[in-house]
C-alpha cells in the first residue's frame, strides 16, 4: 500500500448548536446550548479530513471559524504533514500567543489533518500511529451536575446502565461542605460500592477552602479529586497533592504540552487529563503522553471521545477515557460503549461522518 501524498486545499468550518439532554450546572457556568465547530479539511487529491471543537461559548465560534479559515490559507498547496502543519500553524500565531485561541484553531486543524491521513492509508487513526482496535476503558461524564442528593441518585442509576459503566464523575462544589458529602453518599448508595467514583470541584475553591474541604472527602475512597483550584495555581495543587490521599487530577486547561510539563515538575497531581483542543490536538497529544508516560503519571482524556479512544490505544500511561455523548447528535455513526468501554470502529481515520440533516437544521450563526 502506498500511502497518497496529499496537499491541503481549503477548510469548511461550520457552527452548529446542540442542546444537551443533562445541561451542564458546575459552579463555573450553566450550558444547555453546545456548541460545535464542524471541521472538513479538504485536500486537493479529495480526501477530507475531520474534526469538532466544542468551545464552550456559542460566541467563541465567532472567531475560532475566521482563525480556522485563515490557517488554511496559510497552509494551501502544503503538504499534509500533521506536525509540520502544526508547526507553522502555530507559528504563524507566534506573536498572538502561543496558548489561548491560538491553540484552539490550530489543534482543530491538527485533528482534521492526522484524520485525512489516516483516511488516505485506509486505517483507523490509532493504526496509522502504531497501535490496534481495541475497546477503551471509559466512565460515564454525561450527568451528575449540581444537583440534589435524590436527583442524583436517580441519575447515577441511569448513567451506570446507558453503557454498562463501572466508573462515574460527580460534580462537587456546593455552597458547603456537607452538601457534597450528602451528595456523594446518595450516588454511593444508589450504584454501590464497586462503581468507581470521579470527582470534579471545576475549580471552585481557593487554597484554604480546598485544603479543609477535600481532606473532609479524603477517606471516602474517589478515585480522583478533580480541579478543586484555579487551574494555573499550580503552587496550592502541589500542597493539595502531597496532602491528601486520594489522588488529585488535573489538566483539562493545559494549553500545550510544555503547561502538563510544567505542572508534572511541580509535582501538582497524581494524574493528568487533557483536553484535546488546548494540549494540541493528535500533535500536542503524543507529544503531552511522551511526558507522562515518562513521569509515569496516568493520562485521561477530557472530552472528545472519539478522537481520544484512538489516542488512549497508542498511550504509555493511558488511564481513563471521559465519555460524552455530547457530538452524537451531528454523528452519523456515534460510537457505541458496552461494558463501560469504547468501542472504536475499524473505519478509516477517527471515524466522524457528519449527519447533514441535523447539521442543516442546527447550524449556528457563523
Ligand atoms: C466540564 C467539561 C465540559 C464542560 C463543563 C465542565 C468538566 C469535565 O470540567 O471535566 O468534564
Ligand atoms: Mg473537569
Amino acid at each position: 500500500m502506498k500511502l497518497e501524498k496529499l496537499t491541503v486545499e481549503s477548510i469548511r468550518a461550520r457552527p452548529v448548536v446542540v442542546t444537551l439532554r443533562r445541561p451542564i450546572v458546575n459552579r463555573l457556568t450553566a450550558v444547555e446550548d453546545w456548541p460545535l465547530i464542524l471541521i472538513d479539511l479538504l485536500t486537493a487529491e479529495g480526501v477530507t479530513g475531520r474534526s469538532y471543537l466544542e468551545p464552550y461559548v456559542v460566541k467563541a465560534m465567532r472567531y475560532l471559524i475566521p482563525a480556522l479559515e485563515d490557517l488554511a490559507d496559510l497552509l494551501k498547496g502544503r503538504v499534509v504533514a500533521p506536525f509540520d502543519l502544526f508547526d507553522s500553524a502555530r507559528e504563524s500565531l507566534r506573536y498572538v500567543g502561543y496558548g489561548g485561541q491560538s491553540l484552539i484553531a490550530v489543534s482543530g486543524l491538527d485533528m482534521a489533518a492526522w484524520d485525512a491521513l489516516a483516511k488516505a492509508a485506509d486505517v483507523p487513526l490509532c493504526v496509522l500511529l502504531g497501535g490496534s482496535v481495541g475497546p477503551v476503558p471509559a466512565y460515564n461524564s454525561n450527568g451528575l451536575w449540581l444537583k440534589e442528593p435524590e436527583a442524583l441518585a436517580q441519575e447515577a442509576a441511569e448513567l451506570v446502565t446507558e453503557g454498562g459503566f463501572g466508573a462515574l464523575k460527580l460534580r462537587l462544589g456546593r455552597a458547603c461542605s456537607g452538601a457534597d458529602v450528602a451528595a456523594i453518599e446518595a450516588v454511593r448508595a444508589s450504584v454501590g460500592e464497586d462503581v468507581r467514583l470521579m470527582t470534579d470541584y471545576s475549580q471552585a475553591l481557593d487554597l484554604a477552602e480546598a485544603l479543609s474541604r477535600c481532606h473532609a472527602i479524603d477517606e471516602l475512597g474517589l478515585a480522583w479529586i478533580e480541579d478543586p483550584l484555579v487551574y494555573d495555581n499550580l503552587d496550592g495543587y502541589a500542597r493539595l497533592t502531597a496532602e491528601l490521599d486520594t489522588p488529585v487530577q488535573t489538566g483539562e486547561h493545559f494549553y500545550g504540552p510544555r503547561d502538563l510539563h510544567r505542572a508534572v515538575q511541580m509535582k501538582a497531581s497524581d494524574f493528568v487529563m487533557p483536553d484535546f483542543m488546548r494540549i494540541g490536538g493528535v500533535t500536542g497529544w503524543l507529544r503531552a503522553a511522551a511526558i507522562a508516560g515518562a513521569s509515569g503519571i496516568p493520562i485521561s482524556t477530557h472530552l472528545y471521545p472519539e478522537v481520544g479512544a484512538h489516542m488512549l490505544r497508542v498511550t504509555e500511561t493511558a488511564h481513563w477515557l471521559e465519555w460524552q455523548d455530547w457530538a452524537e447528535p451531528v454523528l452519523q455513526n456515534p460510537f457505541t460503549v458496552s461494558n463501560g468501554r469504547l468501542e472504536i470502529s475499524d473505519r478509516p481515520g477517527i471515524g466522524l461522518e457528519w449527519d447533514e440533516d441535523f447539521i442543516a437544521a442546527h447550524l449556528a450563526e457563523g
